[in-house]
């Protein structure tokens, strides 16, 4: 049904981005709602990030159409323990539609993987996702490894997520927070020009 509609709106000449914020978007956030006040549980929430991944997908080339040549290269994950990963898909599809060439770690990725990513596809921006508080922790050993592998000044640090904050960025020495995927990849690409100097 997802796909149907948003095909219907493509056809209808909406531009992607908006059937993405306004519609896709706009209603996981109504589910959200209804599973923090139990009104839907786990199953149903599967089922819409489902729909919603079948939606993005069919929004995916559009958004890319409008990127140019690779800005840069990044890798992106979903940080150890969390498994989800409708947040790093949009941040990773936005990307691409900038012209970012994304390596995908997908979830549960522990930070000597990330580590290992940057140095086997020379990424200079390495971006975490968390969307509990319980696994944001690993945020911070993500910084620790790129600094014990020597890579501090020449990788970035990318963080966001729902329970992320540019206070929380700071304090455990990432480079840059962004709370949405379009404004992450608009600094992913800043920060990709800063580096190349
Ligand atoms: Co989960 N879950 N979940 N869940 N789930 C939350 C996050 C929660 C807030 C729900 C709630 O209680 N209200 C809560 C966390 C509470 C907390 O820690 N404070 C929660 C919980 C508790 C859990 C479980 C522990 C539940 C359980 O089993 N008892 C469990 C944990 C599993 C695990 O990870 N180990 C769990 C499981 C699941 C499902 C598997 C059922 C499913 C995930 C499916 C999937 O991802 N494939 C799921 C879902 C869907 C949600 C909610 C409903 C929606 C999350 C989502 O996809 N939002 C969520 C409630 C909510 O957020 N309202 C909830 C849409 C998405 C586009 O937003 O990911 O925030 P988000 O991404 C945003 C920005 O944050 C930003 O860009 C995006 C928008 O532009 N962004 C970045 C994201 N990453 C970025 C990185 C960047 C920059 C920006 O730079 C690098």
């Amino acid at each position: 049904m997802v796909k149907e509609l948003v095909q219907q709106a493509i056809d209808q000449g909406i531009p992607a981005q908006d059937i993405l914020e306004q519609g896709l978007l706009s209603g996981m956030g109504m589910i959200g709602e209804k599973f923090k006040n139990n009104e839907v549980y786990v199953p149903e929430v599967l089922v819409a990030a489902r729909a919603m991944n079948m939606g993005t997908a069919l929004l995916k080339p559009l958004i890319a159409e409008a990127g140019i040549e690779s800005v840069g290269k990044v890798c992106i994950g979903t940080v150890q323990g969390d498994l989800h990963d409708i947040g790093k898909n949009l941040v990773k599809m936005m990307m691409e539609g900038k012209g970012l060439e994304v390596i995908d770690l997908g979830t549960d990725v522990p930070p000597e993987k990330f580590v290992e990513a940057v140095v086997e596809n020379g990424c200079q921006i390495i971006c975490c996702s968390a969307l509990l508080t319980t696994t944001m922790g690993v945020m911070e050993e993500v910084v620790k490894a790129v600094e014990a592998a020597g890579l501090r000044d020449k990788v970035k640090v990318m963080v966001g997520g729902a329970p992320v904050t540019d206070a929380y960025c700071q304090q455990i020495g990432a480079d840059k927070y962004t709370a949405d995927a379009a404004s992450a990849a608009d600094a992913a690409v800043e920060l990709c020009r800063e580096l190349a100097g």
